[in-house]
């Protein structure tokens, strides 16, 4: 019974220090994504280099990442290919950052595209997703009902068209009485810049930054929100659309499985961090 129990503990023991467990996080409901707090606003400018190694970030991600995670479904994630398409890492990869401070939340994604797309022959304002454009949907406070874009569900999307049109930062939220508002950030709320080919190698590629004013946004869909503080918890799914030239075209999803807010994966606001410590040899 003593070796068994043994055998039981140290198994225990192995299980919950795996570096894959310890490193996935989205696999264990009890340890939701820590999202930092900025100690110093950024400027928005199209440079994350002042925030980005003290906000959340989880490596690269493209379609092969992406095929080894719970919320992948083949109808959703998926990418196009129109003939002459480079590899799919080539097609879209993108690492994305995420971080808090008392009034904004900011969002930072550095992408590489091969083509840059935003035109849409069926356009109307609220159709980001048949253009390139990357989409932030957060829940807020995070809760286990079963709704879309119901009270407490936003979506913060920047449509990545530098010349930065009426529709290029949206809004899709519920309220306590309505689902699916679709209205453009309110101009007070959002702050975001675009800087295309920022590596000279590719007219598609692109850095994101961009802040949004939570008060006037979470606070509107979610009467009860409250200002946030360290321990809050919120609900996140990233929407990464990329039609290069075809019509619904290619999306990634990430930690979600669609606007059902159910699906969305649970982050928590921490206090700030400090970068990865590199050794001197
Ligand atoms: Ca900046
Ligand atoms: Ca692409
Ligand atoms: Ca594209």
């Amino acid at each position: 019974m003593r070796s068994k129990l043994c055998a039981v503990s140290i198994l225990m023991v192995l299980l919950f220090s795996s570096p894959l467990l310890a490193q996935s996080g989205w696999a264990d409901p009890l340890a939701p994504l820590p999202i930092p707090r900025l100690a110093q606003a950024p400027k928005i400018d199209g440079d994350l280099r002042e925030w980005k190694e003290v906000a959340f970030h989880d490596g690269v991600w493209d379609i092969y990442r992406l095929l080894h995670t719970p919320w992948y479904d083949p109808k959703v994630n998926r990418l196009t290919d129109h003939g002459m398409e480079p590899s799919a890492e080539e097609d879209l990869s993108a690492r994305y950052y995420l971080a808090w401070d008392s009034r904004y939340l900011y969002f930072g994604a550095e992408v590489r595209d091969n083509v840059n797309d935003v035109s849409d022959p069926q356009h109307t304002p609220d159709r980001w997703y048949f253009k390139d454009a990357i989409c932030w949907f957060v829940q807020a406070p995070a809760h286990n009902r079963s709704q879309e874009f119901g009270r407490g569900d936003n979506a913060f999307c920047f449509v990545i068209d530098a010349r930065k049109p009426s529709y290029g930062a949206w809004w899709r939220h519920g309220s306590p009485s309505k689902t699916y508002i679709e209205e453009p950030l309110p101009r007070a709320a959002v702050d975001y810049a675009i800087r295309m080919n920022p590596w000279k190698a590719n007219q598609g590629d692109f850095i994101l930054e961009a802040r949004v004013a939570m008060a006037p946004t979470l606070g509107k869909s979610e009467p009860n929100w409250r200002p946030p503080k360290p321990g809050d918890e919120y609900k996140l799914m990233i929407v990464h659309t990329d039609p290069d030239g075809g019509e619904y075209g290619g999306h990634f999803l990430l930690y979600g499985k669609g606007d059902n807010s159910a699906t969305w994966g649970r982050i928590k606001l921490v206090g700030p961090i400090a970068p990865v410590e590199r050794k001197p040899n």
